[in-house]
């Protein structure tokens, strides 16, 4: 009857009846449920398990489960992620405008809370952006793991943060994973983009291994698959604009760019309803005002687009236009004025559009005729 299954029971542990349960003398709102699965009966159709569960105060959960199970469970990981820096004097922290509107940096980092949203629900996110607030000792004496991410105009700052505290640090996002060989001293290196194998380092790190690189298949992610940011991590008083990500990839060439090598030629979008549900959980957390879609460029797949405005405007009246929209798009958008009429009905008041070259024959070269 005690026999125990020493496989990872973490995800496990929420379904099925509890069989027996312990009282560990700590209150029920301090205490973590730890549940183990005494027996498996399996009669061909139904699998019924027969589960113990046990109530310890978080502290003693973590002490206790990897001594006793040799690592082998998943448990509770306080994880510390860390937007690094960007260099000063920059212009795109458009410093000016951020001290008139009494912002502390631009954007909020979008590519850390869409990671934290991939983590286990079990392990414990706190989010420093290093442009917006300070980051303690505090911070990382509490951190089992530190997970860092940024591009290119924060490579010095997050360099430095990799040999801070001598804990565990996974890095990715662009910069990583256009640069790898520079981030080489962390712990784990997550290169590309990470819904495709998130899964991979969570496995290794609950395995209790300590370092490895993961390597996406590149351009291969499903961003409908793409979960909802953590929105609840960010303060969002903190910054000018909010972003969104409707799709990734380009398909030009502009050869100073890192997109295509970074995302890709074929622009992949989400669905209406995914955007939507995100522009919602902003909406539920009282964000309003300025939200950006931070695409690569926002018409690189027109006809999807001309599906998504309609409902954009519908959502957007419904709820008294709590948001105004800017985006980036290459600038044959111009020649499309229906579709710039479409995005002004669903509230766009600003295109960011990149001009690359006066030369008819580079323009050319990049596929922009
Ligand atoms: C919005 C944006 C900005 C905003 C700021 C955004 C911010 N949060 O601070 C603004 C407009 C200010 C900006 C400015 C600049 N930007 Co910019 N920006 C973007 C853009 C369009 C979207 C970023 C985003 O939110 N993406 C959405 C998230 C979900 O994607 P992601 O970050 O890639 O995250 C995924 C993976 O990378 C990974 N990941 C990300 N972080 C982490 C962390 C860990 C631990 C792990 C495991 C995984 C992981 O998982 C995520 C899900 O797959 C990107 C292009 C892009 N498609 O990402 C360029 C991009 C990041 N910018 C870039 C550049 C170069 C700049 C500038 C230097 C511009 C310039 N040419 O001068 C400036 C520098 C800013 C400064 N202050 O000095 C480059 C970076 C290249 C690189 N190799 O690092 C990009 C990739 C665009 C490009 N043309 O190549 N930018
Ligand atoms: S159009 Fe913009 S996103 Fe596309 S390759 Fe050129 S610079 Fe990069």
């Amino acid at each position: 009857m005690r026999s125990f299954e020493s496989r990872p029971l973490g995800r496990l542990s929420y379904f099925g009846r509890v069989a027996i349960a312990k009282d560990c003398g700590a209150p029920l709102s301090k205490a973590a449920a730890w549940t183990r699965v005494l027996r498996t009966v399996c009669d061909g159709r139904r699998r019924l398990c027969l589960l113990e569960s046990t109530l310890l105060s978080p502290d003693r959960l973590r002490d206790t489960l990897p001594q006793t199970y040799g690592g082998n469970m998943t448990i509770p990981c306080r994880v510390l992620m860390v937007y690094p820096k960007f260099v000063p004097d920059s212009f795109w922290n458009y410093t000016e405008a951020c001290e008139l509107v009494g912002a502390n940096y631009p954007a909020a980092p979008l590519g850390l809370i869409t990671v934290a949203a991939m983590l286990p629900k079990y392990w414990d996110i706190h989010l420093v952006n290093r442009n917006t607030e300070p980051l303690m000792d505090a911070d990382l004496d509490w951190a089992d793991l530190v997970m860092i991410g940024g591009m290119l105009n924060q490579q010095p700052d997050f360099l430095y943060l990799i040999d801070l505290h001598g804990k565990p640090v996974c890095v990715g996002g662009p910069d990583v994973s256009s640069s790898p060989h520079l981030y080489a001293e962390a712990d784990f290196q997550v290169i590309g983009e990470a819904e495709q194998i998130i899964e991979q380092f969570i496995a290794t790190w609950e395995r209790g291994e300590r370092s490895g690189v993961f390597i996406a298949e590149k351009f291969k992610i499903d961003v409908t698959l793409s979960p909802m940011p953590r929105y609840d991590l960010i303060k969002f008083d903190h910054y000018l604009f909010i972003g969104v990500q409707y799709s990734r990839g380009c398909p030009f060439t502009c050869e100073f760019c890192d997109i295509i090598e970074l995302y890709g030629r074929v622009p992949r979008t989400k669905t209406p309803d995914q955007i939507l549900a995100e522009l919602q959980a902003l909406y539920d957390h009282g964000y309003r005002g300025h939200v950006d879609f931070v695409d690569d460029n926002f018409i690189g797949n027109k006809k999807k687009l001309r599906t998504l405005l309609p409902r954009l405007k519908a959502w957007l009246e419904e709820r008294d236009y709590p948001f105004e929209f800017s985006t980036e798009a290459s600038i044959n958008i111009a020649d499309d004025s229906e579709l710039l009429r479409a995005m002004n009905d669903a509230n766009f008041f600003a295109i960011f559009v990149g001009i690359e070259s006066p030369d008819p024959e580079t323009l050319v070269q990049m596929k922009k005729k």
